[in-house]
This record gives structure tokens, sequence and C-alpha cells, in this order.
């Protein structure tokens, strides 16, 4: 039965897409349990949603690479706000632009470890709580990198193909139960992505230039979206891009 307030825990909150989800449920009445790294980011934000909408908000700092990390946030966000209902597997990063040879350990594991083995454990640690609830949603966060490889992306293409398998053999494995499974897999989007991916500000800017691309707010409808549906209505898999990008490779810029 679906509830009339449903608890949503979002990881990687403290930016982008994470944080715009936040800002967009709070408004639905939607209660939230936000994790990130920079806990300084979230407890502001937690705050700010609480005085606007009178939603409950557990702002906790994880680091999703790490499973005593995520599963002490998940257990206190669910003991905080009495159950979770919603999943969403946000948290996630690319490091660097190399050729598959020249990556260096550190980028690899990044990736591989917060894309991969993050949303394993994020939701690991929060499956028993939708089940304990008999309702639940939970989402994936995937990218156009997980349906089409790129150059000078092929590891964080694996991660996100890993994510797409990752969708569909969760939505086979909890068939029966009434929690559904989607995989919301985004084009380019302006968000501090690039700043992290290129460690660079004026790198990231001109990834955008003379595009418009989707923003932080276009992603979170989407989740919004398919949140709201009635319960017998799964999307499983929905890839948005802005309408600049038809393709990975093909993009309209402007002069
Ligand atoms: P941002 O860099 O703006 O946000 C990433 C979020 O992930 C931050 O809140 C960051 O928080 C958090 N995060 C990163 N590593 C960890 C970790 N180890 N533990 C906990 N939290 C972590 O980027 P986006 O909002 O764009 O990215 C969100 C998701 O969307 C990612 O999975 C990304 O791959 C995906 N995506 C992005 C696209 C884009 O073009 N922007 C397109 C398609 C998919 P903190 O640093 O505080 O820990
Ligand atoms: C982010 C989009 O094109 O940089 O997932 O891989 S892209």
């Amino acid at each position: 039965m679906r509830p009339e307030h449903p608890i949503v825990l979002i990881t990687g909150a403290s930016s982008g897409f994470g944080e715009a989800m936040a800002r967009l449920l709070a408004a639905q009445g939607c209660h939230l349990a936000l994790g990130a790294r920079r806990l300084d980011r979230l407890e502001a934000l937690a705050t700010e949603l609480t005085q606007a909408h009178g939603v409950k908000v557990f702002a906790g700092q994880v680091d999703t690479r790490d499973t005593a990390s995520v599963n002490a946030f998940v257990a206190a966000a669910a003991g905080s706000l009495g159950g979770l209902h919603v999943l969403i597997a946000n948290a996630g990063l690319a490091s660097g632009t190399f050729k598959m040879w020249e990556t260096p350990d550190e980028d690899l594991e990044a990736m591989m470890r917060t894309n991969v083995e993050g949303v394993v454990k994020t939701i690991r640690a929060g499956l028993p709580h939708l089940r304990k609830a008999g309702w639940g949603h939970i989402f994936f966060i995937g990218s156009t990198a997980g349906h089409q490889p790129y150059e000078g992306g092929s590891v964080y293409c694996a991660s996100k193909f890993g994510v797409k398998a990752m969708a569909h053999s969760l939505r086979l494995e909890v068939n029966g139960e009434q929690i559904r499974v989607t995989s919301v897999d985004p084009g380019m989007a302006e968000t501090e992505f690039s700043n992290v991916r290129l460690k660079s500000d004026d790198k990231a800017k001109a990834v955008y230039q003379g595009v418009q691309p989707l923003k932080a707010y276009d992603v979170a409808e989407c989740v919004r979206w398919c949140l709201m549906l009635p319960d017998h209505v799964n999307i499983d898999e929905m890839l948005v891009k802005c309408t600049d990008q038809a393709s990975v490779h093909k993009l309209h810029r402007r002069a």
C-alpha cells in the first residue's frame, strides 16, 4: 500500500541531480534521507527543506564505497525517519578522460567502487526496509554512457553498463514483490559532474559551451514522474537527453 508521504533515501544529495531530487520530492511531501560525503551541504539543505515544506529530513555523511559507512547511514536514516520506501542510488562520478591503457588505478577504482560497488552496497542495505514496508521503488541513475561507449570513457562507460545490468537483474529478482525498479539514464547535464571529472572549472564550462544541456531539475522531474505513477506501472528505463544531443557523438553547438 502506497504511503501518503513516502520516505526517500538519496545518495549524492550534496549537489547536482541528488540535490534537485531532494528539493523536488520535498515539495511533493516526501520525507528524505540525504547522504554524501560533504555533510555541511546536506545539513544546510535539510534545514532549508524542513522549513520550506514541513517534511522530516535526515542528513548523514556516507561514503558509498565503504560497506560499514553505508550500513551505518542506512540504519541511522531508517531509525530516524521510521523506515524507508524509496532508494535513489545516485552517488557517482567520472574521473578523467583517459584512454583505457592510460587509466590510473586511482581513477579506475574511484569509478568502479562508487558507480558499481556503491550502488550494490546502498541497495543491499536499504532493500530490507522496503520489504518491511511492503511497498517500494528503487532508482538507479545510469547514463547514455551505459548505452553507447565513447573514446576516453571506457571505465566510466563500463560502470554505467554495469548499472544497466544491475537494474535489469534486480527487477527480475524482486519480481512478485511490490517493489518497482527504474533506471533513469541521462545524457549530458550541467552539474558538478564535469568539474569533478576534469578537475578544472574552466574545462568543465567548455563542455557545455554553445549547448543547452539538461539541468539537474530535468532529471529530478523524470524521477518524480516515475515515482508518482500508479503502483501497477513500472518505467524500466528512461533515456533522456537534451534536444541538442542526438547521440553521444552528435551534439549541436551554437557559435
Ligand atoms: P555531481 O558531481 O553534481 O554530484 C555527484 C554526487 O555524488 C555528489 O553529491 C557527491 O557528493 C556524491 N558522491 C560522489 N562520490 C561519493 C561517495 N563515494 N560517497 C557518497 N557520495 C558520493 O554530479 P551529478 O549530479 O551529475 O551526478 C549524479 C549521478 O548522475 C552520477 O551517478 C553520474 O554518473 C550520473 N550522471 C551524470 C550525468 C551528467 O552529465 N551530469 C549524466 C548521466 C549520469 P560528495 O562529493 O559530497 O560525496
Ligand atoms: C554523463 C554523461 O556523456 O559525460 O554520464 O558520459 S557523459
